[in-house]
């Protein structure tokens, strides 16, 4: 009986689905009675696979970096960062299997889709029906394109809030039992009724639901601006999307937390505002990075070392009072082009 090592993205709903519908695809395609080893892996800073053996009868990596190792027999990836460093892309690139076993879309939405896509593609791979609503949900999950800020906070459907659970979960058993009932064919509303995850679902909700009742309580929303300062007290999670719930026309955000161990700072855009691609359009990532931090057009973050609480607090105002200043920019244009 083959054992089969399946290296993928932990604490992420994208990398368990990932790796569920991988053992479906390769029991029915390739080996009836393979069995599966799940070892999930973290973006730890200077990540490196040196420690780890690959040695499954097949080794697999699914929404991870890619292994320049030869002993590693499928890849599925959708991280622009997946390669180390060049020797890593080079290897990839000299990779000739036909049909071919590794893949990298870094314009895919999630891994889970592009994976399914590819299957499919060159292994005829079916997906059971109950699959292709996962793929909805994985898409917009992992690619953070909620249709409105009510799905990632209240939590009502089942796809986001598993997806919550497995991004906070401490317990290794979560997620192989996780990718286990998927496996057995079970649906989200199957496995809400079973208590191991009711009871681990109502914990996440509640957690979630208690977040914005303390964002509610610190929240200062200027004109365009929402501020919130939640460095008082130490947190190790932040739902990024609670400040646009409950201030939907704040354009910007900035918060400060206290966060394993260090303060940060986090600005972002409004993903549903109406204004946020009008001109001039900020930069935040640059932003960030001219304050030691870095990110993307629409959301950034600095991080500052645990004695710096006072540096912190000022750059936090500083950075709100520019989103400020943007803001009013912003409209200033607006008004000239609609006279
Ligand atoms: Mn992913």
């Amino acid at each position: 009986m083959p054992k089969i090592n399946v290296y993928f993205h932990g604490n992420c709903l994208d990398g368990a689905v990932s790796a569920a519908i991988f053992t479906l695809f390769y029991r029915e395609k390739l080996i009836p009675d393979a069995q599966f080893r799940y070892f999930p892996l973290a973006h730890t800073p200077g990540f490196t696979y040196d420690g780890i053996d690959f040695d499954g009868d097949d080794n697999v990596i699914l929404d991870f970096r890619y292994a320049a190792s030869d002993r590693v027999k499928w890849f599925f990836d959708h991280h622009a960062t997946t390669f180390i460093d060049a020797a890593h892309r080079k290897h990839f690139e000299r990779r000739h299997e036909l049909p071919p076993h590794c893949f990298w879309n870094p314009s895919a939405p999630s891994n889970a889709g592009f994976m399914t896509a590819m299957l499919h593609k060159h292994y005829a791979y079916e997906l059971p029906p109950i699959g292709e609503r996962l793929l909805v949900w994985t898409d917009m999950i992992d690619s953070a394109s909620f249709p409105s800020p009510e799905i990632p906070v209240e939590l009502v459907e089942l796809a986001p809030a598993f997806a919550s659970l497995l991004e906070g979960s401490t317990e290794p058993q979560d997620t192989t039992k996780f990718i286990e009932d998927l496996v057995n064919g079970h649906s989200f509303d199957d496995m809400s009724r079973d208590p191991y995850w009711s009871n681990r679902l109502n914990r996440v909700r509640q957690a979630n639901w208690d977040a914005v009742e303390d964002v509610k309580r610190v929240q200062k929303v200027r004109e365009g601006v929402s501020f919130v300062d939640l460095s008082a007290s130490e947190r190790d999670s932040f739902n990024k999307f609670i400040p646009y719930y409950l201030a939907p026309a704040a354009l910007y955000s900035v918060g400060l937390l206290l966060y394993r161990g260090r303060y940060k700072i986090s600005v972002g855009t409004n993903p549903w505002h109406e204004l946020r691609h009008a001109e001039p359009v900020l930069d935040i990532g640059a932003l960030c990075e001219r304050h030691g931090g870095g990110g993307h057009t629409g959301v950034g973050a600095i991080s500052l070392k645990p004695e710096e609480g006072d540096r912190a607090r000022a750059l936090a105002h500083e950075l709100a009072d520019t989103c400020q200043k943007q803001y009013e920019l912003i409209r200033l244009e607006q008004s000239k082009r609609e006279l």
